[in-house]
């Protein structure tokens, strides 16, 4: 019963339903042409929206390509101007490197010409060495006397000074060669202040030899001694201060024979030349220096101080005059208990042991080890703790005279 209720229901719902009528359907259909027509005007106006929006976009999208395209002109014209500055370094690097190779060749040239002088240079310093040995065989041979035309000035002055144009006086007989570079002055053999290397005779020697001679203070110094570079050792035994050693133009010990022959013909005069490594110089003269021969150990016997330097021979505390030389093999000082020579590394007259030691070790910068061990070359009133640079020991006749305004 209820089943057949619903269904009734139901079929008259279906007929209100289907049952609409024309007009409502006319109305439904009117409202949706509308609603269709809205959408449409909103379709067109996104449309419109859209398309405005793409041309802008693609607009500027052509600007930006039209900018990168003039960056990339700009950059082609950059590589070509790049490219052109290459070549260009290129070309001035290949003239610079033909420039260069020209100097090389030019350098190189120059190279062999230098050593082509040198080779010839050689060549002439034995060519002259080899005169010298042969003028000193002649001599050795004939003796002095019989070379009639040789010089008492023998051999040329040092490049700094001017080559001496007076012959000392050539009397009849044998040849005299000068006793003295003190001498060959007041021949006129030395007009010009400096350096001269001559061959003496002393009066007690045997044989002449050849002497440094400095002009100074218008006057011929015979040099003793000479330290100037440390090039030549002076520790050295006994015969080597006998006989003399180094060299006349650098560094030299003329010799305890010299020295005693020169030192004995008449009063003889010292005078030390000394500078310090700050360029400070000094000197010291003895008016009266003498050394004995070797059967009394070359003793010193010298008095009367004058000079700028202090007195370091004749000092009260460590007075060297009356002393013998005394060498690392002759131990002949005043100390008792060891050899002054062995431990100051030189030759001196020592007494206990110096108070001047100017044969001492050559020190390039002035100074000592230490307090207790200077061996350098010393004067001890220019000062104690420091070696000289520059020494030189000449003697000259006391008979000379000074003049007044002479230091
Ligand atoms: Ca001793």
């Amino acid at each position: 019963m209820k089943v057949d209720i619903v269904i009734k229901s139901l079929l008259i719902m279906a007929a209100i339903v289907f049952s609409e009528s024309a007009r409502q359907r006319k109305r439904r259909r009117c409202r949706c042409e509308k609603f269709i027509q809205e959408i449409n005007d909103t379709i067109d106006a996104k449309l419109k929206v859209f398309e405005k929006k793409y041309f802008e976009s693609t607009h500027t999208q052509s600007v930006s390509a039209t900018n990168e395209t003039e960056k990339i002109a700009d950059l082609g014209i950059s590589i070509e101007r790049l490219n052109s500055n290459v070549n260009d370094t290129r070309k001035t690097l290949s003239k610079e490197s033909h420039a260069l190779r020209y100097v090389r060749e030019q350098m190189y040239a120059q190279r062999q010409t230098m050593a082509s002088l040198n080779e010839n240079f050689n060549l002439l310093e034995t060519i002259v060495r080899n005169l010298t040995s042969v003028v000193d065989r002649l001599e050795g041979l004939f003796g002095p006397g019989d070379i009639p035309t040789k010089a008492e000035v023998a051999t040329t002055t040092r490049a700094t000074t001017t080559i001496p144009t007076t012959r000392p006086t050539q009397t009849h007989g044998p040849m005299k060669y000068p006793r003295h570079c003190q001498e060959v002055y007041k021949k006129g053999g030395m007009r010009f202040p400096g350096d001269y290397y001559i061959m003496i005779k002393p009066e007690f020697s045997n044989k002449p030899f050849k002497a440094m001679c400095k002009m100074l203070n218008n006057s011929g110094w015979t040099v003793i001694q000479r330290r100037v570079d440390g090039t030549v050792d002076f520790y050295r035994d006994w015969s080597d201060y006998k006989r003399g050693f180094g060299n006349l133009e650098s560094e030299f010990w003329l010799g305890n024979d010299n020295i005693h022959a020169l030192t004995n013909q008449g009063d003889t005069k010292l005078r030390i030349e000394m500078e310090e490594w700050n360029g400070k110089k000094h000197f010291a003269e003895y008016d009266f220096f003498r050394i004995a021969d070797e059967t009394d150990q070359y003793r010193l016997n010298l008095r009367n101080y004058r000079g700028d330097a202090g007195d370091s021979l004749t000092s009260y505390w460590e007075n060297h005059d009356g002393m013998p030389f005394s060498t690392r093999d002759r131990d002949n000082d005043g100390r008792y208990y060891d050899n002054c020579a062995e431990h100051y590394h030189g030759a001196w007259w020592f007494n206990n042991c110096f108070d001047s030691h100017l044969n001492g070790r050559y020190y390039a910068n002035g100074s000592h080890q230490n307090y207790f061990v200077r061996n350098g070359i010393q004067w001890n009133t220019i000062h104690l703790y420091s070696s000289l640079r520059h020494v030189e020991m000449m003697v000259q006749p006391a008979d000379n005279v000074k003049l007044p305004n002479e230091v």
